[in-house]
């Protein structure tokens, strides 16, 4: 694996922590992040967007950045599961409320663990994917070609990155949904 790759992150709260707010927390995720070494080359507006399933909470803040880091990709994901942490973030129920939610989105055009193991988490059925989740890192992050609430942010910062399996941009991508689905994330 070559280092020193450009990192798609998708960031996202819905919950307050202290007196802080969902914009802010992922304000101060930025600070934080900056702190822990990655240089933050991009970050995208932010935007408010209806949780996902719908009904399942409180709207979120969402946002999208790119990161340039020399680490391996396990390494990037702890460093964000420590920045999560440190606000407040508590891993209770999967697709549950959260104060901040820092998805590793892709790392350059790696494809992990292969495409095969890629492929299988793409085609798991709405119920499957509800009831499994990969005890290891799938990139790129198998559902984002379907998410507006990615996509949207990510085209602020990254509307050209290619998709290594699918072959279509982000832009490609977030002109393949709804356009219903994409009149849902407001920009602040
Ligand atoms: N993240 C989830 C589940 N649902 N919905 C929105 N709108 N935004 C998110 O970031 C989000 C969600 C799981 O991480
Ligand atoms: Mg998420
Ligand atoms: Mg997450």
């Amino acid at each position: 694996m070559t280092l020193d790759q450009q990192c798609l992150i998708a960031m996202g709260g819905n919950l307050p922590f202290g007196t802080l707010g969902p914009e802010e927390i992922l304000a101060e995720a930025l600070v934080r992040l900056r702190e822990e070494g990655p240089e933050i080359q991009a970050v995208s507006r932010f935007f408010r967007t209806p949780a996902f399933p719908a009904g399942a909470g409180p709207d979120f803040v969402n946002a999208a950045a790119v990161l340039r880091v020399a680490l391996e990709p396990e390494a990037v994901l702890t460093l964000l599961h420590r920045v999560e942490a440190a606000l407040g973030r508590k891993r209770v129920t999967r697709w549950g409320e959260r104060t901040l939610d820092l998805d590793l989105i892709a790392m350059g055009a790696h494809v992990l663990p292969d495409r095969t193991g890629f492929e299988a988490w793409r085609g798991l059925t709405p119920e499957a994917q509800q009831s499994r989740a990969p005890d290891r890192l799938i990139l790129p992050h198998p559902r984002l070609h379907e998410r507006a609430f990615v996509l949207v942010p990510l085209a602020d910062v990254a509307p050209d990155w290619v998709h290594p399996v699918l072959g279509r941009s982000v832009q490609q991508m977030l002109d393949d949904l709804p356009q219903a689905a994409r009149d849902e994330v407001e920009a602040l």
